[in-house]
């Protein structure tokens, strides 16, 4: 078979505006190599042909001679069939016919998994990639060129990879009129208006997903907008799927229980109501004629104030089988959100269990029911959700938060992989310990940071979350410090003078953000409904757990949510083992001390320290930690590109704004219950509470984003360099 042609012109265009460096081009950023290192991986390399007509196998040759031509300074060999330096690409089948001497294990690959070998054909070398399908094959290729993005060798190669889950999902929380709900960087990157029109973004979205190993998008908030199962919407998310499917991104999308009433014109959307049932049925199957890879449905339902089975007195499983029936002869999935809960006396940390724990085995095969890390909501630090491991009849996903809703947006630097491994490798003891929760999920979800700013995710560094989110969606045993040192090399560079001290604040800058925010286990201290900036002393909504002080319950005596038998007893939803550690204040890991536990402020710690002084020293810490981090950064200014290093400049400011005022307004209102002295060594809040209480911003969840206001922090002197304006 000859190999198809690769079109060098569209590559080049594609690549030639990546000349300047404002953050488009993600870790995809392909500058070239220093001389040496590519004249010596040229040996190995002179270009890949495509031995297929899979889409996305024609797509791994684009992107792999277009990403050589800037790695490597050369010119791709369109004709290198079968002579040395061809990177060949196809899957098993395709290879066997075409190179039947060729022996290449794929055994065990599984569907999306990928071979890359180092073999002569011919007696000249070469490098294979493969898989069992063009998927397989598009991985391995982006996973080669990562290899030469790090500077690995290419010589002897042989690396095998298959996904740890086979769903790997974005969710992006994006509305039909672009407002994206929690989003820190711009309008929807989905046009509505000008679809089915394709933008370049759409493509170059799908190839940084494909790069990280990312093979489903949900394109709506699961807030959703019925709209969007008309046929206006429907041939708009068909030309997405389209250009989206040459990089293995399936599209899904969020619906409204309701929608057999709002747009099936029923009267009802019952569940058990056989109209209800034909309708989910017609429309999935009007749905796969027209997307025939169609993902599935995303519902969130009887949360929040959307519509769901309850209002029908029926169950959540009910609500999931009706709409899985509908996509099972489609081979689509419902992923069915476990976010519940209502304005009951119960601890909102137990309703969610409460609700589904008894449901487990209830739900059909293609419903995946799914959970966020914690029991609350993507809070800074919580203990993983009791549901992980205790529903083994039911299939259950992860879902993890990259938009930093509840971590200030996009100030600074918050890198996330700490954050949700920290969930993946805790310990669910179900059914018997030395089971993580990384080993009782079948698939992993992260809502989307991604807008239509430049830089794609509102600041250089909420990329890294994006990119953390697929490795670790594909490899949960990955590092933090495995992936920040991946994604930093390619995204700023190999200097070990930059690579060093990058990833140091990367991976230092979760437990930091833990610090002058919640520490000690504290959890939803922010202002109300945008969730930006601290207030803990917030009181007033209906809704009990919405409020700051239904969390904190603090007091003149202590503060903590007792979730022991003397209060909530949530600990009792745990597996025994991991129930006994969390349920004694001297056995819960100090990290999760309050969450679980109402203490008096001088209770004595394991460290000796009262809980009063360890509170303090913990926001201290914070604030000290970012102020670090932005002098970090300052002294990387001869390493990094100008531009760049000026729109990082400015986001850490934020942050160390943002952290004083954490630090001061959590202090001033803890001491104001206390009546404690703070310790010696640490200075008192710049302000009176009463003008951290007075902060207020205009403003409405979703892009409009407040910001603290540099000049009226920098009257009392804190903060970073701005202050000195
Ligand atoms: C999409 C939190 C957020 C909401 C979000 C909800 C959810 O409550 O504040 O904006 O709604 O989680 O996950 O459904």
């Amino acid at each position: 078979m000859r190999a198809f042609a690769l079109f060098f012109a569209l590559v080049f265009s594609l690549f030639a505006e990546a000349n300047a460096e404002d953050g488009h081009d993600l870790w995809l950023r392909y500058r070239p190599l220093p001389a040496a290192a590519a004249a010596r991986e040229h040996r190995y390399v002179e270009g890949a042909s495509a031995y297929s007509h899979d889409a996305r196998i024609v797509a791994a040759a684009r992107e792999f001679n277009g990403a050589v031509a800037a790695l490597l300074n050369i010119v791709p060999n369109a004709a290198i069939e079968q002579s040395a330096g061809e990177v060949i690409l196809g899957t098993s089948a395709d290879l066997k016919h075409e190179f039947p001497g060729l022996h290449l294990d794929t055994s065990g690959l599984g569907a999306e998994g990928y071979l890359i070998r180092s073999v002569a054909v011919n007696a000249n070398p070469t490098i294979v990639v493969t898989g069992n399908s063009g998927a397989g094959v598009l991985y391995g290729t982006f996973a080669l060129i990562r290899e030469i993005q790090l500077g690995h060798s290419l010589a002897n190669l042989s690396i095998r990879s298959t996904p740890r889950y086979a769903l790997r999902v974005l969710d992006h929380w994006d509305n039909l009129d672009r407002t994206i709900e929690r989003g820190y960087a711009g309008p929807s990157l989905w046009d509505w208006a000008t679809l089915p029109k394709i933008d370049q973004r759409y493509i170059d979205y799908a190839r940084a997903d494909a790069s990280v190993g990312i093979n489903g998008a949900v394109l709506n908030n699961v807030n959703a907008d019925p709209k969007i199962l008309s046929p206006e919407y429907l041939a708009k998310v068909a030309a997405l799927a389209n250009a989206l499917r040459p990089y293995g991104v399936r599209v899904y999308l969020s619906v409204r229980f309701s929608s057999p009433v709002e747009v099936g014109h029923l009267k009802t959307a019952d569940p058990m109501d056989p109209a209800v049932k034909a309708w989910w049925r017609s429309e999935a199957d009007s749905l796969y004629r027209l997307i025939p890879d169609f993902g599935g449905f995303v519902v969130k339902a009887n949360s929040e104030g959307e519509p769901g089975p309850w209002d029908y007195h029926r169950t959540q499983a009910d609500g999931a089988n009706v709409i899985a029936d509908a996509l099972a002869p489609h081979d689509g999935t419902v992923f069915w959100r476990a976010f519940v809960y209502s304005a009951t006396k119960e601890d909102r940390a137990k309703q969610a269990y409460d609700e589904f724990k008894p449901l487990d085995g209830h739900f059909r095969n293609n419903v995946i029911v799914q959970v966020k890390n914690g029991p609350i909501d993507f809070q800074p630090r919580e203990p993983f959700s009791p549901l992980f491991g205790q529903m083994p009849e039911t299939h259950v996903g992860l879902e993890v938060q990259l938009t930093r809703e509840y971590l200030g947006g996009d100030d600074g630097i918050v890198f996330l992989a700490p954050m949700w491994t920290e969930a993946l490798d805790s310990d669910t003891c179900s059914p018997r310990c030395g089971r993580p929760v990384k080993s009782t999920v079948t698939a992993m979800a992260g809502v989307a940071n991604i807008g239509s700013d430049r830089n794609w995710t509102g600041s250089n560094f909420n990329q890294a979350n994006w990119y953390a989110f697929g490795r670790l969606a594909w490899n949960p045993s990955l590092s933090p410090l495995q992936i920040a040192t991946e994604w930093t090399r390619m995204t700023w560079g190999n200097d070990p003078r930059l690579v060093k001290p990058v990833v140091a604040t990367m991976v230092n800058s979760r437990e930091a953000v833990v610090d002058y925010m919640t520490p000690l286990g504290l959890v939803h201290q922010f202002q109300n409904d945008h969730h930006y900036g601290p207030a803990p002393w917030s009181c007033n909504l209906s809704f009990p757990s919405w409020n700051p002080c239904y969390y904190n319950s603090a007091n003149s005596g202590g503060i903590g949510f007792d979730r022991t038998k003397t209060g909530s007893d949530a600990v009792d939803q745990y597996a025994p083992p991991v129930a006994h550690e969390f349920a004694g204040p001297n056995t819960v890991p100090e990290k999760y001390l309050l969450f679980f536990h109402h203490l008096p402020w001088t209770q004595r710690l394991r460290s000796g320290q009262s809980l009063w002084d360890s509170l303090i020293v913990h926001y201290d810490r914070g604030v000290a930690q970012v102020g670090e981090n932005r002098r970090t950064w300052n002294s990387l200014r001869p390493y990094i590109d100008p531009q760049r290093y000026a729109q990082v400049s400015n986001d850490l400011d934020r942050q160390v704004l943002e952290a004083w005022w954490w630090r001061d307004a959590s202090i001033a209102y803890w001491q104001s219950l206390s009546k404690l002295p703070l310790p010696p060594g640490h200075s008192s809040p710049a302000h009176p509470l009463s003008y951290y209480q007075s902060i207020h911003f205009d403003t409405v969840p979703g892009f409009k984003i407040p910001r603290i206001d540099a000049r009226t922090m920098c009257v009392a002197g804190r903060g970073g360099p701005k202050c000195a304006l």
